[in-house]
């Protein structure tokens, strides 16, 4: 039965939902639109099907075709990225980041990772989060003037710490990291080292930032943001992994089955490994370049505007900016711009002073216009539009009539 005669309100509510994203910019950073084909097994009788345990050892009858699905799934992955193993049953980001913890740690270890204050991640030791509450959990960050990685603190903690687990990777850094470097401070201090690379999964895949796999022991990501795929996480390990301990793939399968989840969702399994196709592309590589270049276009036009960006500007495909000298709090500004139909989100910026619910900045990216076909071109009327209502509030109602007919030139895909 279709949904719009079995539940009016929810077919209503997604008819809503789709018509705000059509009509209006998506420019969350961690936000895409993934293709019909990837969205297609989402709603498929993959959703009816208990697999718990893993390809070959089910602990359900019937689970030929879908031992099929996770494996294809898990091989696209593991040629993708260049790892060894992977294991793509964790539901999101979250679980993958705990199921690394169960797989490496004991509670009360110690565990490093960037404050979330600087662009970190809450799973990477935030005290509001489990792995601040059942860790003991050492923060390194940025520095105060550059905003750039400091690589001297992170080397002094690491050694006066010897923490047991190290996590690289950010939710608001716009840098690359020089992952290399990392992995050494890491490896004198004999932790495993996790990067987490959820905000630049596609942009690694599409070869246009730097891979961590020859220099880290597991590698972390959602399969939603920059990859463009479902909601769904994976954890990777990589040959260096492998070799520092032989038994951490079996570790991470037993974290996430049955240590954290009872049955994986296959059908979001079987999404991932149409994602993983298409961003095993040239197209998506083209892609990934193109999210970069309108990153770069943005944040140089928002510049040349009087906008501050923290860390001067961007490499990847986000920018993060301290709206300190614009009289305007992250909230007000975030406000503002959904008016005028752009999707962004209030950020803390480093050094903040000011309160998470109202910081000074404000975080947004380019994966989902660039998935609508924009380029440089429309990352200059875009950064205009945002000064000019942050500006001139007065100007709603003209901006938000010209972003619609934007939005109209650039339907989302198919
Ligand atoms: N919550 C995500 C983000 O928006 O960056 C990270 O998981």
């Amino acid at each position: 039965m279709k949904l719009k005669n079995n539940d009016q309100k929810v077919a209503k509510l997604i008819e809503l939902e789709t018509n705000r994203q059509k009509t209006t910019l998506q420019m969350i950073p961690s936000e895409n639109h993934c293709s019909s084909a990837v969205r297609e097994p989402l709603s498929s009788l993959l959703t009816d099907k208990y697999a718990e345990g893993y390809p070959g050892k089910r602990y359900y009858g019937g689970n030929q075709f879908i031992d099929e699905v996770e494996n294809l799934c898990i091989e696209r992955a593991k040629k993708l990225f260049g790892v060894e193993y992977v294991n793509v049953q964790p539901h999101s980001g979250s679980p993958a980041n705990a199921a690394v913890y169960m797989a490496t740690c004991d509670p009360g270890d110690t565990i490093m990772g960037m404050a979330l204050s600087m662009g970190g991640h809450l799973t990477h030791g935030a005290k509001v989060s489990f792995s601040g509450k059942f860790f003991n959990a050492v923060s390194y960050g940025v520095y105060e003037k550059t905003h750039l990685m400091n690589y001297e603190e992170f080397e002094k903690l690491a050694k006066e710490h010897k923490p047991k687990l190290i996590w690289l990777g950010f939710s608001a850094y716009s840098r690359i990291l020089d992952w290399k470097r990392l992995g050494k401070i890491a490896d004198s201090v004999g932790a495993y080292l996790v990067a987490d690379i959820a905000h630049v999964a596609g942009l690694v895949a599409g070869g246009v930032y730097p891979s961590p796999v020859p220099y880290v022991d597991i590698v972390t990501t959602t399969t939603h943001k920059t990859l463009r795929g479902p909601r769904g996480g994976l954890i990777m390990v990589t040959k260096k992994g492998l070799k520092k301990d032989p038994d951490l793939s079996k570790k991470i399968d037993k974290a996430v089955f049955p240590g954290l989840q009872g049955g994986p969702h296959e059908n979001s399994i079987a999404a991932i490994a149409v994602c993983l196709k298409e961003a095993s592309t040239p197209a998506f590589g083209k892609y990934a370049s193109q999210v970069v270049k309108n990153a770069k276009a943005l944040g140089e036009e928002l510049s040349k505007l009087g906008f501050n960006l923290v860390s001067g500007g961007t490499d990847n495909h986000l920018i993060l900016i301290d709206l300190r000298n614009k009289n305007i709090t992250g909230l007000d500004a975030q406000n503002l711009l959904e008016s005028i139909g752009i999707s962004t989100n209030r950020n803390s910026i480093p050094y903040d002073t000011a309160s998470p619910f109202k910081p000074s900045g404000i975080r947004m990216g380019t994966p989902a216009i660039t998935t609508r076909g924009m380029k440089e071109k429309e990352m200059k009327k875009i950064a205009g539009w945002i000064n000019e209502v942050i500006s001139k509030p007065y100007l709603v109602k003209r901006i938000s009539q010209e972003v619609k007919n934007l939005c109209k030139k650039f339907p989302l895909p198919k």
